[in-house]
C-alpha cells in the first residue's frame, strides 16, 4: 500500500499545469523555463499578474527541483537584534525605539557573550545579529557586537549587520574602506544577513524609509561587501505600498549584482506585518497567495541565485511548508529571539526546535539537511542535540 501523497512528487499534475500555462498565456514563459533562458522584465510582471497561481508555482518547482532535487535546507541558528534603538522612523517598522523611551534597550559585549551561552542545547552553528542604527554608539561598538560572539562561542559564524549598519560603520568610522572590511574580518564576522534593502525603486524609499539608505546606497554598499571577499543575502519587503512593476524592478537590480560580483548567497523576500507601524492603517497581513507568489517570481526571476529562503518568521510555518513546492530550498532555522517581526504582530511562535523544523520538511515530501550559514551540507551525527 502506498503511504500518503507526496506533494514534492507532484505539487500539480503536469498535464493540468500545462492547461493553466496556456490558460495564464504563460507558454512563452514555459518554454524560456525549459531552455534555461533568462526571464525578462515583462514575463516577471505577467507572472506576478496572472491569477494561474498554480502555474506560476509549478514552473518555480520546475527549476528548483532541477537544482536541489528533494533537498530542503535548515539551519541551528540564533538571532540577537543587539539595540533597538534606531535614529531613522521607517513607517514599515514597529522595533525602532528612540533614545531615552522606556522600551528602548542597547546590548553590550557582555550581554550579548552571556546570550550566546544560554544556548548550549541549541547548538547553533551561526548567530544573526542585526538592529537599530544607535545615534551614539561609536564604530568601535559594532566590533564589540562581533568579538562577543566570538568570545562565547569562537566557532559560531556570524552573520551581522545589514548593509545600512555597513554604510553607517563607513561613514563614521573615519577609516578607509579596506581597513573597516579588515577589522570587521579581524574581529571574527563571517558574512552579511540581507535585510534593509526593503524595495529598490526610489518612491517606496521616498514614501516608507526615506531617512535611511536608498536603493543605490544599498545596492553600491552591498557590492563594496562582496568585492571584500563577504557572501551576503538579499531580502524584499513585500505586502505594503508596492507595485508589482517594482518588485520586478527590485529582481532585476538584484540580478544584475549578482551577475557582477556573485556574492548573493539566497535571495529572502519579507512578509510585511503592520501591527503597531505607521502603515497599520494602510495595510493587511499578506496573504498566503501573496506569499507563494512572492516566493515562486523569486525564484524564476533569480536564475543566479542558488537558494531561495522562505524565512518561517515572516511566512508562518504553515506558509514557509508550502513555499518549499512553490520554488524555495530553505526554511531557515531555529531563530529563537527574533525581535523585530514579533513587535509587528507576527503570529509565528518565537522559535522552532531543530525537530519541528524537520517535521515540517518532511511532511511536504522533501528531506530536510542542515547547513551551515555558506550552504554547507552538515552530518547530522547519531545522537547530535535535537532541541
Ligand atoms: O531589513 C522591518 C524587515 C528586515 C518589518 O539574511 C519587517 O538570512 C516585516 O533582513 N514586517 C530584517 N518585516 C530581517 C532580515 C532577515 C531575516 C531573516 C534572514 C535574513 C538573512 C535576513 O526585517 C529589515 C526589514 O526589511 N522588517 N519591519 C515588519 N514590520
Amino acid at each position: 500500500m502506498s503511504g500518503p501523497a507526496n506533494f514534492a512528487d507532484a505539487p500539480l499534475d503536469d498535464s493540468l499545469a500545462h492547461r493553466l500555462i496556456e490558460k495564464a498565456g504563460l507558454a512563452d514563459v514555459h518554454d524560456k523555463v525549459e531552455r534555461g533562458e533568462r526571464l525578462g522584465f515583462d514575463d516577471g510582471l505577467r507572472l506576478f499578474e496572472t491569477p494561474q497561481l498554480a502555474a506560476v508555482g509549478w514552473l518555480a518547482h520546475r527549476v528548483r527541483t532541477r537544482r536541489h532535487g528533494k533537498k530542503a535546507y535548515f539551519n541551528n541558528n540564533l538571532h540577537i537584534n543587539y539595540t533597538n534603538i534606531c535614529q531613522y522612523s521607517c513607517k514599515f517598522c514597529a522595533f525602532a525605539a528612540k533614545e531615552g523611551e522606556a522600551r528602548g534597550y542597547l546590548m553590550r559585549g557582555p550581554d550579548i557573550e552571556k546570550k550566546l551561552r544560554e544556548y548550549d542545547d541549541l547548538a547553533p552553528t551561526e548567530v544573526h545579529m542585526v538592529a537599530g542604527i544607535h545615534p551614539s554608539m561609536p564604530y568601535d561598538y559594532y566590533l564589540e557586537v562581533v568579538r562577543a560572539a566570538k568570545r562565547a562561542r569562537p566557532d559560531i559564524h556570524v552573520k551581522a549587520f545589514t548593509m545600512v549598519e555597513i554604510d553607517h560603520m563607513l561613514k563614521v568610522s573615519k577609516k578607509s574602506e579596506d581597513e573597516v572590511f579588515a577589522d570587521l574580518r579581524e574581529a571574527g564576522l563571517g558574512s552579511c544577513p540581507g535585510g534593509g534593502a526593503e524595495v529598490l525603486v526610489d518612491r517606496v524609499h521616498k514614501a516608507v524609509f526615506r531617512e535611511k539608505i536608498g536603493p543605490q546606497e544599498w545596492l553600491d554598499t552591498a557590492r563594496k561587501v562582496q568585492k571584500h571577499g563577504f557572501k551576503m543575502n538579499a531580502t524584499m519587503l513585500y505586502g505594503h505600498i508596492e507595485r508589482a512593476d517594482e518588485r520586478v524592478t527590485h529582481l532585476v537590480k538584484l540580478r544584475e549584482l549578482q551577475d557582477e560580483c556573485g556574492g548573493f548567497m539566497a535571495y529572502i523576500p519579507l512578509a510585511f506585518w503592520p501591527y503597531h507601524t505607521d502603515l497599520e492603517h494602510h495595510g493587511h497581513v499578506t496573504t498566503g497567495w501573496m506569499d507563494l507568489r512572492n516566493i515562486a517570481v523569486g525564484r524564476l526571476m533569480l536564475d543566479n541565485f542558488a537558494n531561495v529562503k522562505a524565512y518561517w518568521i515572516m511566512l508562518t510555518p504553515e506558509s514557509a511548508q508550502t513555499a518549499l513546492s512553490f520554488g524555495a530550498n530553505d526554511i531557515d532555522g531555529t531563530v529563537t529571539e527574533e525581535k523585530i517581526t514579533h513587535d509587528a504582530g507576527t503570529t509565528a511562535p518565537e522559535r522552532l526546535n531543530r525537530n519541528d523544523l524537520m517535521r515540517l520538511i518532511r511532511e511536504a515530501g522533501y528531506v530536510p539537511v542542515q547547513r551551515t550559514t555558506t550552504y554547507e551540507e552538515i552530518e547530522l551525527a547519531e545522537g547530535s542535540p535535537v532541541a
